[in-house]
């Protein structure tokens, strides 16, 4: 993990002006540089701790070119999406939620970036972007992206972690090369069970020998054709906070799989064991538990596909409306397509079939909508509820968990119509 490590100060300028490090000299330039963008001296910027902005400017630093999103966490940064700013087939990336487990790495610019393809393989490989490029066919796909976590915030008892509501999930076109292409070039060997995967970021406490997370998948789903190495979003570089210059996308999944500023892929013998691939990390209890339970460690499992899911992104919740009004929004399941969207606008007394596009393409989201006549004026709502392609359907109920994960309940929307 030669990217990962750090010198000090003195010896990391010292390198910078000898040749190599390059990016560990901007690393430690950035904080004067950030003085330097405030328009005043950090007189005290060699004790400000590694990864620390100046509190004023914390939010403004991640958050350029980002729009509306509500800030939950500034260290590590994260950061989600209201829905009503979710409203469009393909989400902007301006409006993409963030979700970092660590601190991302300083220089996020292509040139030099190399990935490792290593491990198990036939003829292990390292390559440029524009190696990527040059030597796999490169596709664009609109992929779902949504975090484990996304709905924490209705456990009760609560689940500790970022309290997400119903943000933390994106659909955005992205561009780069199949993940399987470039592992079938490395050359797979029979005993492979099961990526690792290995980026730029730094974990929160500074110490160059800990990883803030490196997941994995199964490698049958790692050599399915929607999982791509992305190095656009929309049609323009990945943003810095969604993992420039390059990261893995893999729809369907929990979000920890798309590692982004993805510098190594392993193949292995056995499952991974990265940080946030064991314990209680993205993992659930084997069986249903009861909310509050106690669940021995060994009886977690891996969580593999998301759950089936949908949300409402027109009407804004507590928005005003006329007798009649357009209601869409987006849905979605994991390795499988959405059947059915249904809303209802009487607190679920009967329900009314949407209209529902067929997803862009594998690992896309399903975009909706109905026209809603309301028989008088007064307080309403409107409640979604996906079903999928094997019949799982959304309900109000939370399979609690004790880390708060795969929260699907029916989003709902109130609405004042007059
Ligand atoms: N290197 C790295 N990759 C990462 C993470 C991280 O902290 N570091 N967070 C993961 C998690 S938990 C999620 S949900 C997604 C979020 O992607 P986004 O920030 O682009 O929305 O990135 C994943 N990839
Ligand atoms: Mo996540």
């Amino acid at each position: 993990m030669a990217t990962n490590d750090k010198a000090p100060p003195a010896a990391a300028k010292a390198e910078a002006e000898t040749g190599p490090g390059r990016r560990r000299f901007l690393k430690t330039a950035g904080l004067a540089g950030l003085g330097a963008a405030a328009g005043l001296a950090v007189p005290f910027h060699r004790n400000l701790p590694h990864g620390f902005f100046p509190a004023a400017m914390a939010s403004e630093n991640g958050l350029a070119g980002k729009e509306g999103l509500t800030l939950l966490n500034d260290r590590p940064l994260n950061a989600e999406t209201p829905p009503e700013l979710l409203d469009d087939p393909v989400t902007p990336t301006a409006r993409h939620f963030i979700r970092n487990n660590g601190l991302p790495p300083d220089d996020t610019s292509a040139e030099g970036w190399t990935l490792t393809v290593d491990g198990f393989a036939e003829s292990p490989l390292e390559l440029s972007i524009a190696g990527l490029r040059d030597r796999f066919e490169v596709v664009t796909l609109a992929l779902a992206l949504e975090c484990g976590g996304n709905g924490r915030a209705f456990f009760d008892p609560p689940a500790s972690g970022n309290q997400w509501t119903y943000g933390a999930v994106a659909c955005s076109e992205w561009t780069g090369v199949r993940l399987r292409d470039v592992l079938e070039a490395a050359g797979v060997q029979d005993n492979v069970v099961y990526t690792a995967h290995y980026g730029a970021d730094t974990h929160l406490s500074g110490d160059t020998d800990k990883l803030p997370i490196s997941r994995g998948l199964p490698i049958d789903k790692a050599l399915t054709d929607s999982v791509l190495i992305a190095f656009q979003m929309n049609g323009a570089d990945l943003h810095p906070m969604n993992g420039a210059p390059l990261r893995l996308v893999v729809p369907g999944w929990p979000g920890s799989c798309s590692q982004k500023w993805l510098t190594r892929i392993e193949l292995r013998d056995q499952v991974h064991d990265g940080p946030k691939m064991t314990g209680t990390s993205y993992r659930v209890p084997a069986y249903p538990v009861a909310p509050g339970d106690d669940v021995p460690k060994e009886d977690f499992r891996i969580i593999e596909r998301m759950p089936v899911k949908s949300l409402i992104t027109f009407p804004a919740n507590g928005a005003a409306s006329g007798m009649e009004t357009e209601v869409r929004g987006h849905a979605w399941s994991g390795d499988r397509t959405v059947d059915r969207l249904d809303i209802s606008h009487d607190f679920g007394a009967s329900w009314q079939a949407a209209e529902l596009d067929p997803p862009a393409n594998d690992g896309a989201w399903q975009n909706w909508r109905a026209t809603v006549r309301f028989p008088v004026a007064g307080y309403y709502e409107i409640w979604a509820r996906a079903t999928d392609s094997e019949g799982e359907m959304q309900r109000f109920a939370i399979d609690w968990n004790p880390k708060g994960y795969l929260n699907n309940r029916m989003h709902r929307v109130g609405l004042r119509v007059s």
